[in-house]
C-alpha cells in the first residue's frame, strides 16, 4: 500500500512516569481521528492549525474520558512530516499513554515503525537523507560540539556542500556531452585542460576534504577514551575525582588502593571523554593485584590518549620507567602531580626522561593547573586545522564510503581527460560519480539504504 494512504501513530516520548507524554499521529486521517477521540467544553467546528485545544481524550466505544489533554493540529504541508499531524500532550504514565494509543489505533491509524515520521519527512521532500541522519546524531549527541555538528548538518550544511559539488559536476558532464555530440564546435584541447582543472578544484578536492574530515567524527560524536595510568599512589584516582568534581573513586595513602577499572564520562572543552582510572603499577602482590595490572595493560591498548601520572614529590622508580615503555608515545601526556608538595624531581631530570612528551604539572589535591591539563588533552586529540569558530562539516561512515567511491571515478575521469582519452569514457565515469553523490542526499536511493538509516531511530521519531 502507498504510504500516503496510511495514517500512523506512536508514543513520541519515553515510556514511563513523567510530566508530559506525547502521542503523535500523521497522515490524511489524523484530523478525523482527533475529531472522534477528543472532546472539549466548547463545540469545535474546525480545528485551527498550530493552536492548542484543552479537552479530554474519550474512548469512542464507552464514551468515557481517559485523560485531560492538550491537542494540536499541524496541517500539511507545515508539519514535521509534511502531512497532517496531530499531537496529544497528556499526563505521562505507563498505562495512560498506551491506553490512548490503543484507542487511536482502533480509530483508523496503524502503529508507526521506528523512524517512520522522519522517513515521511524525507519521502515528502522536507528533508534529505543527510538531514535525517543529523536528527539521529542530534538525539545521540554526547557533547556541545557534537550538538553543533549535528545541528549544522540538520540545517543543511552537508546537503548544501554536496549540492554545490554536484552542480559543478553536472555542468562539466553537460559540457563533455556537448563536445561528444558536436565535436567541431570548440577548440577541444583548451576545453579539456580547462575542464580537468575545474573537475579537480571544484569537485575532486572538496570531496577529498570531506573524506579527510571523517576522522574527526569519532572524536566528536563518540568521544575518546582517556586512560589514567601510573605507578601506585601517584594520585590517579584523585585526578579522576578532580575531573568529576566529586569523590567517586576511593583515594587513600595506601599504595594499591585501586584494583578495578573505573570509567566515567566527562566533557572536556566540549569533547565527550571516557575517563578510565586504573590499578597502579608496582611489584605484584597476589592474584587480585595481578588481575588489576592485566586490566590496566588492556586499557592502555584501548586508549585514545594516556595520562601518564608521575608523583613529582618523589623520585622516579622503575615502575614509572616501565610504564613509560608501554605507552603510545604519540598519544600520551605526562602529568606531574602533587605540585603543592616540595619537588623531588628536577626540571632537568623531567625534561630528559620525558623529552618526547607534552607535560603538565598539576595538583589533584588543590585543582591547580587543571585548566592547563584540559587544554592539553583537547590539543592532543583535536586537529589544529579545525577552526573552532566555524562548525566543520563532517561526514558519517555512509557518506565517507560513498564519497570515496565517487572520488575513484572522478580520479579516473580526471586522468583520462588530461591524457586525451575518448570523452565517452570520461562521461561514463562522471555519471557514475554523480550517481554515488546522489546516494548521499537520497536523490537516488534504495530500500536497503533507507532501512539502514531509519532503523536507527526509535519509535515515535
Ligand atoms: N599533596 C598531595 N597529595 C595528593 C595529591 N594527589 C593525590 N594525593 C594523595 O596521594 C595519595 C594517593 O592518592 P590516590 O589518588 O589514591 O592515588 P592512586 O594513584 O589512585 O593510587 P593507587 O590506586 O593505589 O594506585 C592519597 O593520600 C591522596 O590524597 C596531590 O596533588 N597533592
Ligand atoms: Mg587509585
Amino acid at each position: 500500500m502507498d504510504y500516503k494512504e496510511e495514517t500512523i501513530a506512536a508514543i513520541a516520548t519515553p515510556i514511563g512516569i513523567g510530566g508530559i507524554g506525547i502521542i503523535r499521529i500523521s497522515g490524511h486521517n489524523a484530523e478525523d481521528i482527533a475529531r472522534k477521540i477528543f472532546r472539549s467544553k466548547s463545540q469545535i467546528k474546525s480545528f485551527d492549525s498550530f493552536r492548542l485545544y484543552l479537552g479530554h481524550i474519550i474512548d469512542p466505544e464507552s464514551n468515557l474520558p481517559i485523560d485531560e489533554v492538550l491537542l494540536s493540529i499541524m496541517r500539511a504541508p507545515f508539519s514535521y512530516t509534511r502531512e497532517d499531524v496531530v499531537e496529544v500532550n497528556s499526563h505521562s504514565g505507563y498505562a495512560i499513554l498506551s491506553h490512548m494509543l490503543q484507542i487511536i489505533l482502533r480509530t483508523g491509524a496503524r502503529l508507526a515503525r521506528p523512524g517512520e515520521f522522519t522517513l515521511r519527512a524525507f519521502l515528502n521532500g522536507r528533508i534529505d537523507l543527510t538531514q535525517a541522519e543529523a536528527i539521529i546524531d542530534l538525539v545521540n549527541a554526547k557533547g556541545d560540539m557534537s550538538v553543533r555538528l549535528a545541528t549544522n548538518q540538520l540545517v543543511g550544511g552537508l546537503k548544501t556542500k554536496i549540492s554545490e559539488i554536484r552542480q559543478v559536476l553536472i555542468e562539466i558532464l553537460t559540457e563533455i556531452e556537448c563536445s561528444i555530440d558536436f565535436p567541431d564546435e570548440e577548440s577541444p584541447k583548451l576545453t579539456k585542460s580547462h575542464l580537468a582543472d575545474r573537475l579537480n578544484e571544484k569537485v575532486l578536492k572538496p570531496i577529498k576534504q570531506l573524506i579527510a574530515a571523517y576522522t574527526q567524527r569519532k572524536i566528536w560524536h563518540e568521544g575518546i577514551a582517556v586512560v589514567i595510568a601510573g605507578r601506585v599512589n601517584v594520585g590517579k584516582s584523585s585526578i579522576l575525582n578532580r575531573f568529576l568534581q566529586e569523590d567517586r573513586a576511593i583515594v587513600t595513602p595506601i599504595p594499591g588502593t585501586t584494583r578495578d577499572i573505573l570509567e566515567y564520562m566527562v566533557t572536556i572543552e566540549g569533547l565527550p571523554v571516557k575517563l578510565v582510572d586504573t590499578a597502579g603499577m608496582r611489584k605484584v602482590k597476589g592474584e587480585v593485584e595481578r588481575k588489576g595490572v592485566d586490566l590496566t595493560n588492556t586499557q592502555l591498548g584501548l586508549a585514545d590518549l594516556t595520562l601518564l601520572v608521575i608523583d613529582r614529590s618523589r623520585p622516579l622508580n622503575k615502575y614509572d620507567l616501565h610504564l613509560l615503555q608501554k605507552v603510545d608515545t604519540t598519544a600520551t601526556i605526562v602529568v606531574l602531580n602533587k605540585i603543592d608538595l616540595p619537588a623531588k624531581l628536577s626540571d632537568k631530570k623531567i625534561n630528559t626522561v620525558f623529552q618526547r612528551f607534552p607535560k603538565v604539572a598539576v595538583s589533584a589535591l588543590t585543582g591547580k593547573e587543571f585548566n592547563t591539563l584540559n587544554e592539553a588533552i583537547f590539543n592532543a586529540v583535536v586537529s589544529k586545522k579545525i577552526d573552532m569558530f566555524s562548525t566543520p562539516i563532517i561526514p558519517n561512515l555512509r557518506h565517507k564510503t560513498t564519497l570515496t567511491n565517487a572520488s575513484m571515478f572522478l580520479e579516473k575521469a580526471f586522468i583520462n581527460l588530461i591524457n586525451g582519452f575518448p570523452l565517452e569514457i570520461v562521461a561514463e565515469d562522471l555519471s557514475w560519480a554523480k550517481n554515488a553523490i546522489d546516494e548521499i542526499t537520497g536523490n537516488k536511493t534504495t530500500e536497503e539504504i533507507l532501512s539502514n538509516i531509519f532503523s536507527k531511530f526509535c519509535i515515535g521519531k
